[in-house]
């Protein structure tokens, strides 16, 4: 009797220790990948290649996409309606973006979102999940000169 009260025992402290580490590993935030928090435009064209305002009465609508040299797409953003240049920066939060390829090329087009289609406003990159690990910080800024665009992209792994 008493060696299963011990018995008892031993099984229930395993089994907190086993709930304590649960509870841990979620508060940690682990990635089995390497993956992309958040995409942030620092900087878009005030005008279009033809040097027109993006939208007649109101500033561009804005999103972005994240694809690679094959134009997979693995990301397509919310769209930002209205963005002024005092709006900027804005930032969009991906939902568990995955990079299981940490070496592909990856490339991220800026859009504003038209009624009837879509314009382009600019792509930056290449850039790879690995290029980022490699360098001192996660997050790694990308400037497109040619279409004065610049977005941020945060890394965690
Ligand atoms: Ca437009
Ligand atoms: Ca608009």
């Amino acid at each position: 009797m008493i060696k299963n009260i011990l018995l008892l025992q031993i099984l229930t402290g395993l089994l907190l220790l086993f709930i304590g580490c649960e509870l841990f590993e979620k508060d940690e935030e682990t990635f089995d990948y390497p993956t992309i928090t958040k995409i942030k435009i620092n900087k878009i064209p005030d005008t279009d290649d033809n040097g027109y305002a993006w939208d007649e009465f109101s500033p561009p609508d804005v999103y972005c996409v994240l694809t690679d040299s094959q134009d997979n797409i693995y990301y397509t953003s919310g769209i930002q309606q209205d963005v002024s240049n005092s709006e900027l920066p804005i930032v969009f939060k991906p939902e568990k973006l995955e990079i299981k390829d940490s070496e592909r090329e990856l490339f991220i087009q800026v859009y504003d979102e038209d009624l009837t289609g879509e314009d382009l406003m600019g792509t930056v990159g290449p850039f790879s999940a690995q290029m980022i690990m490699d360098d001192s910080s996660n997050v790694h800024t990308m400037e497109n000169y040619t279409w004065t665009l610049e977005v941020s992209v945060t890394l965690k792994w």
